[in-house]
């Protein structure tokens, strides 16, 4: 088995749950942040076989898209600067062991 991990911006999110949804995949959606502007975003796990990864691949890249953001600067005195989010942050892992108990 293999568990993708994707890291998207919430609205992002929404749309991929309920495509990953209706393909008959499973997946768990974890509120989340981003280290670096702190701002919210979501964090999908879906667990796969490997002959499907390419499909929860595809969805993503249907669902998740590139925008500019403000960030605010962490530094006093500094204004916002804009910063390229996403598409999306994807991680597929080998799974060692699966169990529903
Ligand atoms: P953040 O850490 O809040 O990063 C948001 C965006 O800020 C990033 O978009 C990138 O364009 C920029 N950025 C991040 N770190 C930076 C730095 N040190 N210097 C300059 N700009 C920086 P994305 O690359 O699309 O990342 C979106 C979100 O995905 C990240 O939110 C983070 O939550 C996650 N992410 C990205 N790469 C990751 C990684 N290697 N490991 C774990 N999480 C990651």
């Amino acid at each position: 088995m293999q568990l993708v991990m994707v890291i998207a911006q919430p609205d992002d999110a929404s749309n991929l749950t309920e495509a990953l949804t209706q393909a008959d995949y499973r997946a768990t959606r974890l509120d989340s942040a981003g280290g670096f502007l702190r701002h919210g975003n979501a964090t999908i796990l879906i667990g796969v076989e490997p002959y499907q990864v390419q499909d929860v691949l595809r969805l993503v890249q249907e669902t998740c898209h590139a925008r500019t953001v403000l960030s605010q600067s962490l530094l006093p005195g500094k204004n916002t600067s804009e910063v390229q989010v996403g598409g999306a942050t994807v991680f597929v892992m080998d799974v060692g062991r699966f169990e529903k108990l």
